[in-house]
């Protein structure tokens, strides 16, 4: 018996305590573009995602603990540690792309990274890079360099969250290309529990805290196309949408498309025929 009190409603997801130490997570089939949710869901969207943050915490726990405690039946829900979160997030950069690719053009730095010069849109960078960001209050996420990141976490607890990021990122980003998909950057959000460990938190590694790129058709020196999302966005930019509130509703074509492209990157990443997850989410532990 576990009363659910809503604490936190996101644009595709929401956040339930279920006692004092424990907590709910449920994934919506909700999509967004251009940070509008639309009013069509994609069939799945939030198992894809719940079982993609399960399968990379379940193989990262020796690099960082999790929060993590149990997947529900419906592949959408987990039951999670509450924690301490820290009031930024940990976004690891392997390639320029985004407000990265933005900021080093304008000034041949990323969050106070000096860059070499020359580098071109979507290149792999020589290392990882961390460019750690906060809440701002439109839920915008607002850059900042890693000495105010350290300054709002406590040094110590800054240190070990942004060594787990680029670790996990590391291991995930590998994995990832020999299944032919490009991890180019990856947010994470971590907590510390009680005892004073840092651990990763929220979700790990899926599309919606990353981008995804088809290794096949990548080069630089252009956009590169969302593995997840693309036939999203071309369908809503070419309907003329200002990308505004409301977004369009979408055609079936474009949502199946998009629960497919969903499903081969939970399949490609996981080597887990997806059927199997909705028979049994536990096969991604
Ligand atoms: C927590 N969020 C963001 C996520 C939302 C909002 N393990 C945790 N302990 C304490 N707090 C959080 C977590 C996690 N994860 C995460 N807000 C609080 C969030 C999902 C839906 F509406």
């Amino acid at each position: 018996m576990s009363e659910r009190v809503l604490l936190a409603s996101g644009k595709v997801r929401e956040i339930y305590a279920l006692d004092d130490d424990r907590l709910l997570l449920v994934a919506s089939d909700r999509i967004s573009t251009f940070d509008v949710v639309l009013p069509t869901p994609i069939p799945d969207k939030g198992r894809v995602l719940t079982g993609l943050s399960a399968f990379w915490f379940a193989r990262t726990s020796e690099i960082v603990p999790n929060h993590l405690l149990d997947l529900g039946d419906d592949g959408r829900s987990t039951v999670c540690r509450r924690l301490e979160m820290l009031p930024v997030e940990v976004v690891v950069r392997g390639y320029l792309s985004g407000s990265g690719w933005v900021d080093y053009r304008a000034t041949g730095e990323i969050c106070g990274h000096v860059l070499p010069a020359g580098l071109r849109e979507s290149e792999r960078l020589p290392e990882p890079i961390v460019t750690p960001a906060t809440k701002a209050a439109e839920g915008h996420d607002l850059n900042i360099d890693e000495a105010e990141a350290a300054d709002l976490c406590g040094a110590d607890h800054y240190a070990e969250a942004r060594e787990a990021a680029v670790a996990v990122y590391r291991f995930a980003a590998r994995h990832a290309e020999e299944r032919g998909i490009v991890l180019a950057d990856t947010k994470f959000e971590l907590g510390v529990d009680r005892d004073g460990r840092v651990m990763l938190a929220d979700e790990a590694v899926t599309p919606d805290s990353s981008r995804f790129w088809p290794l096949d058709g990548y080069a630089p020196g252009r956009p590169q196309p969302s593995f997840d999302k693309q036939f999203v966005r071309d369908w809503c930019l070419a309907t003329g949408w200002d990308r505004t509130y409301p977004g369009p509703e979408l055609p079936d074509d474009v949502v199946s498309g998009t629960r497919a492209r969903y499903v081969e990157a939970f399949e490609r990443l996981t080597g887990i025929e997806f059927d199997r997850y909705l028979a049994d989410p536990k096969v991604v532990l």
